[in-house]
């Protein structure tokens, strides 16, 4: 399977997130890919190959242009303002305020722009986070071009990225590219099965009215679990999108046993529905050793879900999303590909 990276995900390195009201080294952090590359090269995977410059088109298609433009000039503004630390959002448009009006101010465009506080921008956010959409657009073309699968590596991570807001720390929302790029190529149907610990919102909410784009995701309940406000299984699609979406939220300490079957749930609703392509948020959150999460997966468990999905038989896109036990995400991202590959 051809793995694609992008050194420049570098450039995105904040100090700091606001957990638990005070500000640590953020989970999402740079070193996590090294993890996955020594792994990779262990397990004789080829060299992962740098993508080309960013596809900007499908980018400008799929997201809000006003979104674009202040993830592009945010990091200016905001030293311009004479802010001293790093872009964090402390203001957002709660219930019953204006959600069309995006303020002149930097402070509130932050807040407009974002759904969570703990994700810091800094100067290089911007282009690490077009790297990371890059990788993802390389493997996309991999698969397009007859592979039967590939992983992009992609740092920073996406689903929690909707088409005007970041957060989660998510940008961009690799994902949802993938799939559409899938369909501007010809593909009538394309499915996005969502394994990260966390729901991919995001991509949901890209895909919540359309029909031609399947999204199902497992992950922790939104009673208990980040994002908290989207991910309920009643939430099953609109308009023409009405029955294209599948959420299987589930309780803290879930083993792997029950996890199983919503995933094989999901990968029959998408072998019913016709999914010509699949797109994986491949995030290993769901490890009983993650710092943020609570499932209670166990690494082998990974290897049987890659099993499980090459099952599908589909021309696939692997996307990396989250997965913070920094000392096992390599392995469990890995298994998840080797499983595949059978
Ligand atoms: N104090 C992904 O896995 N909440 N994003 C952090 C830590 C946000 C996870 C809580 C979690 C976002 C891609
Ligand atoms: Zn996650």
């Amino acid at each position: 399977m051809q793995t694609f990276f992008s050194e420049e995900h570098r450039k995105h390195f904040p100090q700091a997130e606001l957990s638990g009201g005070q500000f640590v080294t953020p989970y999402e952090r740079p070193s996590r890919v090294e993890y996955i590359l020594r792994r990779l090269n262990e397990r004789g995977f080829d060299t992962p190959i740098a993508p080309q410059t960013p596809d900007m088109t499908v980018l400008r298609g799929l997201c809000d242009p006003g979104y674009l433009e202040f993830l592009e000039t945010c990091w200016d503004e905001w030293v311009a303002e004479g802010m001293a630390g790093e872009i964090i959002a402390g203001n957002f448009p709660a219930r019953r305020m204006q959600i069309s009006r995006p303020p002149r101010n930097i402070d509130g465009k932050v807040g407009y722009y974002s759904l969570a506080s703990e994700t810091a921008i800094t100067a290089g956010t911007w282009e690490a986070a077009l790297s990371s959409m890059a990788s993802a657009q390389a493997a996309q073309r991999a698969v397009a071009a007859g592979a039967r699968a590939a992983f992009a590596l992609c740092r920073p991570p996406g689903h929690h990225a909707t088409a005007d807001m970041y957060g989660g720390y998510c940008f961009i929302n690799n994902a949802a590219i993938v799939a559409q790029m899938f369909r501007d190529q010809g593909a009538g149907r394309v499915a996005v099965l969502d394994i990260d610990f966390h729901h991919g919102n995001g991509t949901q909410d890209i895909f919540y009215g359309r029909g031609d784009v399947f999204f199902a995701s497992l992950h922790g309940a939104p009673e208990d679990a980040f994002p908290y406000y989207l991910g309920y299984a009643d939430e099953t699609g609109a308009g023409d999108g009405e029955g294209a979406n599948v959420n299987y939220p589930m309780a803290p300490g879930t083993p792997y046993a029950p996890w199983a079957e919503a995933l094989e749930d999901a990968l029959a609703r998408i072998r019913a529905y016709g999914a010509e392509a699949l797109v994986v948020s491949l995030g290993v959150d769901a490890y009983k050793d993650d710092p943020i999460s609570f499932f209670k997966l166990d690494s082998p468990d990974f290897m049987d879900a890659g099993r499980r999905i090459a099952k599908l038989g589909l021309p696939t896109v692997f996307c990396m999303e989250g997965g913070y036990a920094i000392e096992a995400v390599g392995i469990n991202t890995v298994n998840v590909l080797e499983g595949f590959n059978g």
